[in-house]
């Protein structure tokens, strides 16, 4: 591509770009509204252990509410080991109900993923999740494992698991191993031997972990379901899980805040990646 106003013949970014994006990335936490040594504080943990759970973010009657719109929606049980045979979800969620949007473009996870990934980073699926009684654990897992590039390496996703409900070790919390975010090719199997961390929080609260952390939703072994949403996030080059192009109306879009609509895609990473007929796609999103 001639005449790249973004990028040197050596492939690296021109310097007063990156100044920009320095500046930006430096402003991230005051433009969120949030303490930047908070996120200094989240992000020192992130990177050490993989993940960090932070209580009571939302208050526990917002989570109420959300439950009181979201839970009627999710009536089929899951048809795979891996969505759980007792464990009910809905995907597309924005299509269906703009409950759990405060969750998506929360300010504190916001200014967290700024300093993850490149600007317009993406969602890359949403979903509620109930875990009914009698639920076996999740298969472990690492949310990002299904990009094709060979580990250790930097994540390219990461995730929250909001709890919606109290997350106890025995109704189903999700579990973690620590410092898996660091591991190559290891598997956990079924985690034995390895250190699982459940994810004990109460309603309100958020575990957030990096797309190579190995983790799974844990057995619920009370008589009680647990509920819960997941908000999930990739790099602006990588494609989303969820098609949102096909799965969310633009009358959809038009309803969410401007950063969920270009989390939903309408956003583009500068220069080349995600442009619609040349331009930003906000501007289908715009009244002209
Ligand atoms: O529900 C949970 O606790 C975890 C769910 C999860 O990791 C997934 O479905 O990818």
């Amino acid at each position: 591509m001639a005449g790249n106003l973004y990028i040197k013949a050596d492939g690296s970014v021109k310097d007063d770009i990156l100044a920009q994006q320095q500046a930006a990335l430096a402003a991230s936490a005051e433009r969120h509204g949030v303490d930047k040594d908070l996120v200094d504080r989240l992000m020192k943990e992130v990177r050490e252990n993989g993940y960090v759970i932070i209580k009571n973010l939302v208050p526990r009657e917002q989570m109420e509410a959300i439950k009181q719109e979201v839970l009627p929606l999710l009536t089929h049980d899951g048809r795979t080991e891996f969505e759980g045979y007792k464990t009910r979800r809905i995907y597309a969620v924005i299509e269906k109900t703009l409950a759990l949007n405060p969750l998506v473009d929360h300010p504190l996870i916001m200014a967290l993923l700024d300093q993850l990934f490149q600007p317009n980073y993406l969602l890359s699926q949403l979903q509620a999740i109930n875990v009914l009684p009698g639920e076996v654990a999740q298969p472990l897992h690492a949310d990002d494992g299904f990009y094709p590039i060979p580990r250790p390496r930097p994540p390219i996703g990461a995730a929250c698991i909001w709890a919606i409900d109290d997350f106890t070790a025995e109704n189903g919390a999700t579990v973690i191993i620590p410092k898996s975010h660091l591991w190559g090719d290891e598997h956990p199997g079924d985690g034995s031997g390895h250190e699982l961390v459940p994810a004990v929080m109460p309603s309100g609260s958020c575990l957030f972990f990096l797309g190579t952390a190995w983790h799974g939703a844990g057995a619920n072994k009370t008589d009680k379901p647990r509920f819960a949403a997941t908000t999930q996030y990739c790099e602006p080059w990588a494609r989303q899980q969820e098609n949102y192009s096909l799965a969310i109306s633009r009358e959809r879009a038009k309803l969410c805040s401007e950063k969920i609509q270009k989390m939903l895609g309408y956003s583009m990473l500068f220069p080349f990646i995600g442009f619609v007929n040349g331009r930003d796609p906000i501007r289908l999103l715009q009244d002209k």
